[in-house]
Order: structure tokens, then sequence, then C-alpha cells
């Protein structure tokens, strides 16, 4: 295949409720879609990707406009000079390019689309997934009460969610678990996620939380504290997992080798793609260490493929791969429908979904058009 041209459709799409991690509180979903058109021996074909870079640079140093200028200026560029491109090259292509995995990955997302679409398969076969359906969690952010968190997570074990995750940070930690607890029981799988908002010096508070039955914390330490995430691994019994410490398959055999993480949250955007991401699931498996498919706030596009990515064996735990209607009234491609706390895994051609050009109109704000 030949890249010929790249389009960013920035698109800005209301969240149902507003989303508050450690990190920020979101009210739109913001982030650009990558529409690329290359030449294949069946003529023109067209290829999808998102990018899971959030508007600001507070979960990790990518922003929105950050990954269109990259993209723009230097990722785009190197792939249209190659002339036989594939999805399985993209990343080697673009590995001068320091840094930048979710522009990377966004990119790649529509060379493996195209490329799928070349060949009339769905990313599930292609990858190698062996379910039909993935087990759906839900990511709950932190709210302005404990009542109020009862409540909201009360109404999503209602809707049959497999998993609660609470977002927690300094002062929202103890109290709103144990009220959780307290309300539904033990019975549930209940999981925190501090997005990096304490240090090594709250290990004592933390160990707290041991008390409570939770199926894991998520990185509750720096990006950068791999080496403390296993310190602290060692002072508490809840399951270290890690999520933004976990930018390469690299970094996840250091992590394991540190014995920083029993658990790994993999996000393709966050480790430069769905390739390296898989890689990642590889090295967990073979090592023992359960993985489970994070969640960016994706719209269906980005939603489609990280099921068919969370159908591979080794995702033993239930992901942030939720419905739609989670997050959004309108989605901007088929909805994700959760049902019995599970979500099917698409089997059509692609990533098995399309944008829907009356809903990219309604929700975009900005496009830039990139021509070799
Ligand atoms: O840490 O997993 C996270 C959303 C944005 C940035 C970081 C995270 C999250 C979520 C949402 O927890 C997961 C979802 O998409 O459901
Ligand atoms: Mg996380």
């Amino acid at each position: 295949m030949k890249l010929k041209s790249v389009t960013l459709h920035q698109v800005s799409i209301p969240l149902v409720t507003p989303f508050e991690t450690s990190f920020m509180r979101e009210t739109e979903k913001d982030c650009y879609l990558v529409e690329a058109k290359f030449d294949t021996p069946k003529g023109e074909i067209t290829g999808w990707g998102e990018s899971v870079a959030m508007i600001a640079p507070l979960y990790s140093s990518e922003y929105v406009a950050s990954g269109i200028d990259v993209t723009k200026r230097w990722l785009a560029p190197i792939l249209f000079d190659v002339d036989d491109l594939t999805a399985e090259t993209v990343s080697w292509h673009l590995r001068h390019v320091i840094g930048h995995p979710m522009a990377k990955s966004a990119l790649e997302m529509a060379v493996i689309e195209a490329q799928l679409k070349l060949n009339d398969q769905s990313f599930k076969s292609y990858l190698g997934g062996v379910v039909d359906s993935v087990p759906s969690g839900v990511s709950v952010g932190i709210q302005d009460s404990v009542e109020e968190t009862v409540r909201v997570i009360g109404d999503y074990l209602e809707e049959g969610y497999a998993r609660i995750k609470l977002k927690i940070k300094p002062g929202k930690d103890i109290a709103p678990i144990a009220a959780v607890r307290k309300a539904f029981g033990d019975d549930f799988g209940f999981q925190v996620d501090a997005n990096a908002a304490y240090t090594l010096v709250d290990a004592s508070h933390l160990r707290r939380l041991d008390e409570y039955g939770l199926l894991l914390i998520e990185q509750p330490l720096g990006e950068a504290d791999i080496r403390q995430h296993g310190e602290l691994a060692k002072l508490m019994e809840t399951p270290m997992c890690l999520d933004e410490s976990i930018d390469s398959a690299e970094a996840a055999a250091d992590a394991i080798s540190m014995g920083a993480a029993a658990v790994i949250n993999i996000k393709p955007g966050r480790v430069g793609g769905f390739i390296e991401a898989k890689k990642i699931h590889d090295l967990c498996a073979a090592h023992g260490v359960a993985v489970w498919h994070g969640g960016m706030v994706e719209t269906g596009l980005g939603r489609a493929a990280n099921a068919a990515l969370a159908s591979l064996p080794g995702f033993t735990l239930p992901g942030d791969i939720s419905g739609s209607n989670r997050f959004f009234k309108e989605d901007i491609s088929e909805e994700i429908v959760m049902y019995d706390g599970k979500v099917d895994v698409p089997t059509g051609v692609g990533f098995g979904v399309s944008i829907d050009p009356a809903k990219l109109e309604k929700f975009r704000t900005d496009s830039v058009e990139i021509l070799q």
C-alpha cells in the first residue's frame, strides 16, 4: 500500500456526565480521528484511526494539538515516502521520532484498517482473538460526595457491568471505597485507579486499602516510578497494576522483573500502537502476568478496535470497554453496546464499525489535510 493523503478531523463530543480523574475534569470528549487514503492493488482504500491523546498534557505528555502537529510535520511525511507500507512496519518507519506514542498509534490504526479492508479481514481474525464477546467493566469518575459515589456505582451495577473501577485521589479514597463495599458487599469486582496521585510517602495510608478486597490498585505513583511501585507492592496486599508507567514492551518487562506489576493495563495508544500492545500481551502471558484492556474514553471506533484486542486469551480480567452510552448520548460510529456485562467483539471487515459522515460533520471542530 502507498499512503496518499491524511486528514485529521478534530472532534468535540459532549459527555453524558462530567468525567473526573485525579488530574482533570472533562465535560467533552476532545480528540482527532485520522482518515488516511491509500493506493492499493484493489484501488483506493480509506483507513480510519483515533488518537487517545487528551486535550491537555495531564495524563501523559501528549495532547490533541501536539498529536496533530507531530503527525503533520513529521509522522505523515515519513510514511508518504514508504512505497510498500504495511501495518506491521509503521512503528519501524517511525522509530526515529522520539515519543508521541498516541500520535503514532492513531496513524498505525489507519494503516491497519486499510490493510484489513484490502485483505477482507476483521481485526479480531488478524489478531487471533479467541472469544466472541469480552467482559465489560466501567470506570467511574471522582464524585462530589460519598453518597453520589454510592448512587452512581449502584446504577452501573444495576446496568450489569462486570466490574467497577473507581477513580481515587488523596482525600477521596478510603471513605468512598468503604461506603461502596458497605452498600454493595464484597461480591463484585471492585478496583481503584489513582492516576499517579500519590507518592511513596503515602504507603501507610495506601495500605489501608487492603481491607476492602480490591482486585487491584492502578498506578498509585508517578509515571517514572516503576521501581517505587515495586517497593510499594511489597508493603501492600492489594495487587499492583500499572497504567501510565508502561509505555512499551521493554517497560512492561522492567516492571515485571522489579515486582512492580502483578497486573498490567494495556492501552494501545499509550504504547505506540496495537502491534506493540499485542507484544505486551504476549510478554505478560509468558510471565503469567494478568492483563486487562484500558480505555481512554474512546469513540465507537477506538472501542471497536479495543474489543478486538481484548479478545486475545491473556486478557483475563474485565477491561474498561464499556458501552458507548456510558460516555456519549450520540457516538460518531455505530454504538458499542454493553449487555449482560459484556460487549461483542466486532466481526466485520476492518474494525467493523464506520464513521457516520453526518455525525462527523456535527461534532467536527477543525480538520487538517496533509498531502504528499
Ligand atoms: O487512567 O484509565 C485511565 C480515561 C482517560 C485517561 C486515563 C484513564 C481513563 C479512564 C477511562 O479510566 C476509561 C474508559 O475509557 O472507560
Ligand atoms: Mg488508569
